[in-house]
């Protein structure tokens, strides 16, 4: 787990540098408020911080109230670790958002202890979010979260006036599926689905359950000729690669697909939007299946 330290005293860095890659942490450090926040907006978000109290520029307590006044929705577990003490700073510390404190200079022991607790709490709250936007079976974003990416897109894409396109898929016939091979194959299919999508699609494109067996894709920076292509190559894919069942018994599946780009001038907002693939995947069915529509 990171660890981000921020702290103007290089002694101090240092000190907290090595004992917590002895216990197993990685640190990262931050010298004052402002490498500590471009720190915390890289990929490898540390959730765990040691803040110092007073450095140049922005204070530790500062800082916590700059970090619980971001609007991302991320959790930070922050020890505001500081040469003062007494019961007026551990206040003033913790009414600013720090969730525990330790006065320098400190014992290792404690800190151990104390960074252990906090890493318990960053563990729990990691598994919370896994929970809460995660698809049990699959693992792709569940509803609630693919929703959530979709209105970002449509923010993202009116803003800037980037391209965006939104797939809907839904696998052919997959009730039959059940009532031949029983439910727990027809969950192997939906994973074994579910992976063709992942290897099809590039890193940025977001794949999300949206019901039982029917799933939605953004498609950031595409247009409509593109995002025909990467349909194809997913139907195609789903088409000739059978899920393959542990007796060896193998489920051949299909899907139609339904794709729109998004067009600020035509749809008034995301279900508009939404409307227009799910048309498009209504008309896949109802011309034969197994199809790709626009
Ligand atoms: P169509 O080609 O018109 O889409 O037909 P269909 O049979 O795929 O569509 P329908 O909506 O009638 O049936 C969907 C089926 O998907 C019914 C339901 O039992 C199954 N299903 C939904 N969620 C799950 C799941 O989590 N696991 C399994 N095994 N089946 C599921
Ligand atoms: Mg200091
Ligand atoms: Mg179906
Ligand atoms: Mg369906």
């Amino acid at each position: 787990m990171d660890v981000l330290i921020v702290d103007d005293d290089a002694v101090t860095r240092f000190a907290l540098c090595s004992a917590l890659e002895e216990w197993g942490f990685i640190p990262v450090v931050a010298e004052n408020a402002d490498q500590a926040l471009e720190k915390l907006a890289t990929e490898t978000t540390p959730h765990l911080l040691i803040i110092d109290w007073s450095m140049p520029g922005m204070s530790g307590p500062d800082l916590c109230k700059h970090i619980r006044e971001r609007e991302d929705g991320q959790f930070f577990y922050i020890l505001m670790l500081t040469g003062k003490e007494g019961n007026e700073a551990i206040i003033e510390a913790m009414e600013a958002g720090a969730d525990d404190f330790l006065s320098k200079p400190f014992d290792h022991r404690v800190l151990k202890v104390r960074i252990a607790a906090g890493s318990r709490i960053v563990r729990l709250e990691q598994t919370l979010n896994q929970l809460a936007s995660r698809d049990a079976l699959t693992q792709c974003w569940n509803r609630r979260m693919i929703d959530e990416l979709f209105a970002n897109s449509i923010a993202e894409s009116t803003r800037k006036h980037s391209i965006f396109s939104l797939m809907v898929i839904d696998i052919d016939h997959f009730k039959a599926v059940n009532d031949t091979y029983g439910h727990a194959a027809g969950d192997n299919a939906l994973k074994h689905v579910v992976n063709i999508l992942n290897i099809n699609l590039r890193e940025y494109d977001q794949v999300g359950r949206y019901g039982g067996e029917e799933f939605v894709v953004l498609l950031p920076a595409t247009d409509q000729n593109e995002a025909w292509g990467v349909a194809e190559r997913i139907r195609s894919a789903i088409q000739f690669q059978p899920t393959i069942l542990g007796d060896d018994r193998k489920i051949d599946l299909t899907v139609s697909i339904g794709i729109a780009e998004f067009d600020r001038n035509r749809d008034a907002n995301q279900s508009a939007f939404f409307e227009r693939a799910d048309k498009a995947l209504y008309t896949a069915k109802q011309t034969g299946r197994n199809r790709i529509v626009s």
